[in-house]
């Protein structure tokens, strides 16, 4: 007891130091010994946007603005309870999240640099998404001070939008060090609201037909550690079943254009060239992008262009445009 007590106090130190993690004391019965302080720490996961391999970022359907926690507490002096926490979840997907214990990769079948079989010791659950928040805990034979200090292996958190693979890091939502406080990527990301398209470009484009006027659009463009972006639309009181086809259209000189559009025809596929199927509510879709999140937002010219899946498609017709707005500009 005397020595557990003494081992905790310099941890508890450690992690005022640090500045991130927070410690609960349980409350004390009178006239009873004190108890060993029972330690807490909570760690935060950003997203995967190539923080630990930066050729490896997310790139999948999922939306990026899922998080996830880990929160180890001390139970005895060997035994600790994991609780994973995901945030902005798709209801009723099965997360697949582990724990891998880093390893050599020169002894790895695959060349990764941790064991592909996730540690059940550690930490191995499924999480079955509601739609935001929800959290799952293991409790484990391995001491407070041992997962947060010695154990070294990563937490991922697997795709459950595709086949799950342990060797394609761009598949995993999250990965970074298990039970570590992680660096800040300080990796840029602004989001661009889009009101239904009444003219505010130009009058005369404002949209014509039969599409609720409730829809709405939000334009994210998020900074990739190697240098390029991934681009995601939210689609608001998107019609269900509906088909969009939403675009970045170059902004043109429209003496030069065939039909004297403002901007080219041909979408750019290189920025933002996605097909997003309504659900009633809102729906997304994303792509990577070989630009620059500073290209993007400050030196790309062109418009934010979502067609109305009620019409037959025309690239010269504005009124049949939803959205429509600068690209990335606010
Ligand atoms: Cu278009």
């Amino acid at each position: 007891m005397k020595f557990t007590r003494n081992l905790a106090f310099p941890i508890l130190a450690f992690a005022l130091l640090a500045g991130t993690q927070s410690c609960k004391k349980e409350d004390v019965e009178p006239n009873e010994p004190t108890p060993t302080p029972a330690m807490s720490s909570t760690y935060d996961y950003e997203f995967n946007n190539g923080q630990v391999v930066p050729t490896a970022a997310y790139n999948g359907m999922h939306m990026d603005n899922l998080t996830a926690s880990i929160t180890v507490t001390e139970l005895s002096s060997s035994t600790s309870k994991i609780t994973v926490t995901l945030n902005n979840t798709i209801s009723g997907q099965t997360y697949h999240t582990h724990a891998h214990d880093a390893a050599d990769p020169a002894t790895t079948p695959n060349g990764t640099p941790y064991n592909e079989t996730p540690n059940t010791a550690v930490y191995t659950q499924m999480i079955m998404g509601n739609g935001g928040s929800v959290s799952v805990s293991q409790e484990i034979s391995m001491s407070y001070s041992d997962i947060t200090t010695s154990y070294d292996g990563f937490f991922v958190v697997h795709d459950p939008l595709q086949a799950i693979t342990t060797t394609d890091i761009s598949t995993y939502l999250i990965v970074g060090s298990f039970a570590r406080t992680q660096t800040a990527s300080n990796l840029k990301s602004m989001t661009f609201p889009y009101a239904f398209n009444t003219g505010q470009v130009a009058a005369a484009y404002a949209y014509s037909g039969a599409h609720n006027s409730s829809l709405s659009g939000d334009l994210k463009i998020q900074e990739l550690a190697d240098g390029t972006s991934r681009v995601s639309v939210m689609l608001n009181n998107s019609m269900d079943g509906e088909m969009y086809h939403v675009h970045a259209h170059d902004a043109a000189d429209p003496s030069t254009t065939p039909n004297n559009t403002p901007y080219n025809e041909t979408p750019n596929s290189g920025l933002c060239t996605m097909m997003i199927t309504g659900n009633g509510g809102t729906a997304g879709g994303s792509q990577m992008s070989s630009m620059s999140y500073a290209d993007i937002t400050s030196v790309y010219n062109g418009f934010f262009v979502v067609h109305d899946p009620l019409q037959a498609i025309t690239t010269t017709d504005p009124t049949t445009y939803v959205l429509l707005g600068l690209f990335a500009r606010s």
